[in-house]
């Protein structure tokens, strides 16, 4: 029986000098793999005296479990020393100061639009949107554009896969004039509405973008003139503007949709742009066809409209001088208006 207690003692040597899990297996092995000793001294049993090979299968089953037992030990022992090393080097210092989170902002673009709406709003207006993708119909010929006007031509608009009803291709809406359309054609007089939003182009360059938004103004009723529009005109820019030392002129123009039509400018009394007359929309009484094409009856109903470009709303507004800062996402820029 020394030689099991020695067996017991070298194993437990062997467990406690093992100094990772993968040695500790391998230690194991020597004592309870497939070939190893104790597992050896259980095959033996088999040539012993069925008297003698209980109680010497009761003393090796002892041993056994006391080198489990070691072996166990062992491993928790090597788990923990482990894991205690693991969180030692994972350990975070909390001392350090946190990064913070940045607080972002509204595109300069976006806060005008948001602003159009809010003196728009306070004046009766209501705002509506439509699809940026249109037929031909809403966005060409609801609004008199005729059939070889330039506008249609694949220099100016951009058209896309896919076809409406009837056929015709489908386009990037290069103004939001079919929202009034579409809003026109479900509500009934008196209307007042803007339409605000992205527009498409085929334009690129320091003062055009392929993209760009765009604000369009319908007011329809049975009594109103262009002195309404020009009314509600110049309430719009000196609030946009927050000036009351501004004018606005009006001078004669050309559109299919309006007639008779005409380019606003507006001249700061101050400012760094002072005096100068600055082109800001375009405008004009709604065309009787385009009334009619609204399913009302330009005998008994009159419109107005105009339409601006946000972006060179903006522009104006904050004295930028390249329409491409609002599209390159440079943070020294954008943080200039937050
Ligand atoms: C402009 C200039 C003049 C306009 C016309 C309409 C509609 F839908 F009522 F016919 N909406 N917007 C209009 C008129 C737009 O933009 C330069």
């Amino acid at each position: 029986m020394d030689s099991l207690e020695q067996l017991v003692n070298s194993a437990q040597a062997d467990f406690l000098a093992a100094p990772d899990a993968a040695a500790l297996e391998n230690a194991k092995a020597k004592y309870l793999g497939k070939t190893g000793q104790i597992t050896a001294l259980m095959k033996g049993l088999g040539q012993l005296e069925a008297s003698e090979r209980k109680a010497q299968g009761a003393v090796i089953n002892a041993a056994k479990e006391q080198i489990e037992q070691a072996l166990n030990a062992r491993r928790d022992a090597l788990a923990n020393a482990q894991m205690l090393a693991r969180l030692n080097a994972e350990s975070i210092d909390i001392t350090l100061p946190g990064r913070g989170r940045s607080i972002g902002g509204l595109h300069p673009v976006l806060r005008s639009w948001q602003r159009i709406e809010e003196i728009f709003k306070s004046i009766g207006f209501a705002v509506a949107d439509g699809p940026e993708i249109e037929d031909d119909w809403t966005n060409f010929t609801a609004l008199n554009n005729p059939e070889n006007h330039p506008a249609r031509s694949m220099q100016d608009t951009f058209y896309i896969d896919g076809q409406d009803s009837s056929g015709k291709p489908l386009l990037l809406r290069p103004h939001t004039s079919p929202v009034q359309v579409r809003y026109a054609r479900h509500n009934k007089p008196p209307i007042k509405v803007i339409a605000p939003g992205r527009t498409y182009r085929v334009d690129s360059d320091a003062t055009h973008s392929p993209m760009f938004h765009q604000v369009e103004g319908l007011w329809i009723a049975d009594n109103i003139s262009f002195a309404d529009l020009k009314g509600v005109y110049l309430n719009f820019v000196r609030a946009f503007f927050e000036t009351d030392d501004l004018q606005v002129r009006f001078r004669p123009s050309y559109f299919p949709f309006t007639e008779p039509s005409a380019e606003i400018d507006i001249a700061f009394g101050s400012g760094p742009l002072k005096g100068r007359w600055l082109e800001v929309s375009g405008a004009g009484q709604v065309h009787p066809t385009v009334v009619r094409n609204f399913g009302l009856d330009p005998e008994q109903f009159v419109g107005f409209a105009f339409g601006s470009g946000i972006e060179r709303l903006t522009m104006l507004r904050y004295g930028i001088n390249d329409l491409r800062l609002f599209y390159e996402g440079d943070l020294r820029f954008l943080k200039q208006f937050n």
